[in-house]
């Protein structure tokens, strides 16, 4: 069979490489794009490969991948199915409008989707959006190769959520995957795109221009934070690929030339004897890339970022979210702040070069002194970069469910969007509180950090300062001053549209 995927991209989160950087020594067909790669389907070509389809990749980070683009080559070349893959609910309206016109040009094509938001809402997609066939609900190794070659009898394909003449069927699931170890790795060489290591942000902070990939070696994650839907997605389980195999595609990828990678794991730092089987490999197989990962400041494997370090480890994300424990234990966060503290006072210690912590904003029952501290906190730390998003509420999390129970979601009309708690919890800081606070907040966080640590910072923006001009990185300082323009604004519940209401109304709705 002949099979197009297709990675449709949240366009807020790409930008093509602003052409001054481009080096001249490198393949000039091949396009640089400042974004993460589509590892979902990067890991599924090869699965699909191996059961004797031939594959076409598309990322519509492209300018040449567009719908229209995608929708001539389906026209031209009549493959026998294309899948789609996307990621988060940010994306949904560009899968709607892909498969409009996908459809357009072919009709009879089937279209699968698959990925964390379809796996969440496969029914209510397939009612919605008549221009997809079935949704694969989870995992796609097995799944994919099964419906491609089961293209006539979707009834007999395990995880499967179709329609049988009009009626939708949930065909019986799936157990998760037990040995991830039995897949080949991921294709890093059929799309023409060179990603670039970069902050997704607005302005071309680019972080290195070294051969850049991401890479999955765990899967899950067996918290419970109220933001969060990986529990629900993964079972809440924890599941790895074994410390050699994971060290085979790291060889690969340093063969290829790769110098930096991003492990995207839920959690990297779960497992000590698997953190040091693989830092000890990357050894002693001298591999030459650097590398970072995120993970819990409560982990097991805090006493192993000494050898992380020694394995070229130079970059790791805490999910610190914030600087009280009202707020952490309100968040189901399972994390003191002495934890947090001493992670990243250890991994600083330990020589690690870049440590980022990730904060929430206008959580529910959180006060501006609360965020305050929250920027005080970061202060104190020995963080290098941080960043203060807003909490926002997304379909399967148990913060989705709350706001169900809460009467403020209806979950029939509004599963196909995302809301900042700001926008929609009577409980939490309003958008204008928010953006005042957060402003003081920056405004503290970096005189702070500009009389308190003056070397680490003029450090930090000397990295910065190798790929960008000074007009962008003053472009990037003075960002978190202003308001930032995403491309779609999350709605606001059906319920909120129906009174006429822009902001939550009751200030005194019960906390459960
Ligand atoms: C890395 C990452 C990012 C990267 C971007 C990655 C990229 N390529 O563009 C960055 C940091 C930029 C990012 C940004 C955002 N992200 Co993000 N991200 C992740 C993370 C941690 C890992 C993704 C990954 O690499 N997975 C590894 C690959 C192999 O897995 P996969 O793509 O899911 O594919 C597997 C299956 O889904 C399936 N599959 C995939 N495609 C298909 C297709 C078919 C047909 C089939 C059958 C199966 C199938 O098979 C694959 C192998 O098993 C996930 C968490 C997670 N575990 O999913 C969150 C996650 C996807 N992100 C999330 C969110 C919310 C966002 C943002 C909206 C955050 C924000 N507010 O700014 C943005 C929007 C990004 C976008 N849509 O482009 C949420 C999505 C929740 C939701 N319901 O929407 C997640 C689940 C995190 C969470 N804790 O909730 N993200
Ligand atoms: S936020 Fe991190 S620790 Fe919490 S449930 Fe999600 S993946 Fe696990």
């Amino acid at each position: 069979m002949y099979v197009f995927m297709a990675y449709v991209r949240d366009q807020n989160f790409c930008r093509l490489l602003p052409q001054k950087l481009h080096r001249s020594s490198s393949d000039p067909e091949r396009l640089k794009v400042m974004a993460f790669p589509p590892l979902g389907i990067q890991t599924l070509a090869p699965v699909l490969r191996q059961h004797g389809h031939r594959v076409r990749l598309f990322d519509t980070c492209h300018p040449q991948m567009q719908a229209e683009h995608i929708a001539q080559a389906a026209e031209a070349e009549a493959p026998d199915v294309i899948a789609l893959s996307c990621l988060s609910t940010t994306t949904y309206p560009a899968v709607k409008n892909l498969a409009r016109r996908l459809k357009l040009a072919a009709p009879h094509l089937p279209i699968i989707l698959g990925g964390a938001f379809a796996t969440m809402n496969s029914d209510r997609i397939l009612k919605d959006c008549p221009d997809l066939d079935c949704v694969g609900v989870g995992e796609g190794e097995e799944l994919l190769p099964d419906y491609v070659h089961n293209l006539d009898d979707p009834a007999s394909v395990a995880s499967l959520v179709w329609r049988d003449a009009g009626e939708i069927v949930r065909n019986p699931s799936r157990p998760l995957i037990r040995d991830l170890n039995q897949f080949p790795y991921p294709d890093r060489t059929s799309l023409p795109i060179d990603y670039i290591e970069s902050l997704p942000l607005d302005v071309p902070a680019v972080l290195s221009l070294d051969k850049f990939c991401t890479m999955q070696t765990s899967r899950g994650c067996p918290y419970s934070c109220i933001y969060c839907d990986i529990p629900s997605l993964s079972q809440g389980k924890w599941r790895y690929r074994s410390a050699e195999h994971v060290l085979g595609e790291m060889q690969q990828l340093n063969d290829m030339g790769y110098r930096s990678i991003y492990l995207t794991d839920d959690h990297f730092l779960l497992n000590r004897k698997r953190i040091s089987e693989v830092c000890h490999g990357i050894i002693e197989r001298q591999l030459q890339f650097r590398w970072g990962c995120e993970g819990r400041v409560d982990a097991v494997a805090v006493d192993q970022l000494a050898i992380m370090k020694q394995a070229n480890c130079n970059f790791l994300a805490f999910g610190v979210e914030a600087g009280t424990q009202k707020v952490l234990d309100r968040l189901r966060k399972n994390q003191t702040l002495e934890q947090v503290e001493n992670a990243v006072s250890e991994a600083k210690r330990q020589g690690i070069e870049r440590v980022h912590g990730f904060f929430v904003i206008s959580s529910p029952g959180e006060t501006k002194q609360d965020v305050m501290a929250s920027f005080r906190f970061a202060a104190r730390l020995k963080l290098d970069t941080f960043g203060f998003n807003r909490l926002c509420a997304y379909r399967g999390t148990p913060l989705w469910q709350e706001y169900i129970d809460r009467g403020i979601i209806d979950d029939e009309r509004d599963w196909d969007k995302w809301f900042k708690c700001s926008d929609i919890d009577p409980t939490a800081l309003s958008s204008a509180a928010v953006n005042q606070v957060r402003m003081q907040g920056y405004a503290w966080l970096f005189a702070c950090r500009i009389f308190r640590r003056p070397i680490r910072t003029y450090k930090l923006l000397r990295t910065f300062g190798r790929y960008m001009k000074t007009s962008d990185i003053l472009k990037l300082l003075y960002s978190p001053f202003r308001r930032r323009t995403l491309s779609r604004k999350p709605d606001l519940p059906a319920r909120m549209i129906e009174l006429g209401l822009k902001e939550p109304a009751l200030r005194t709705a019960a906390i459960p």
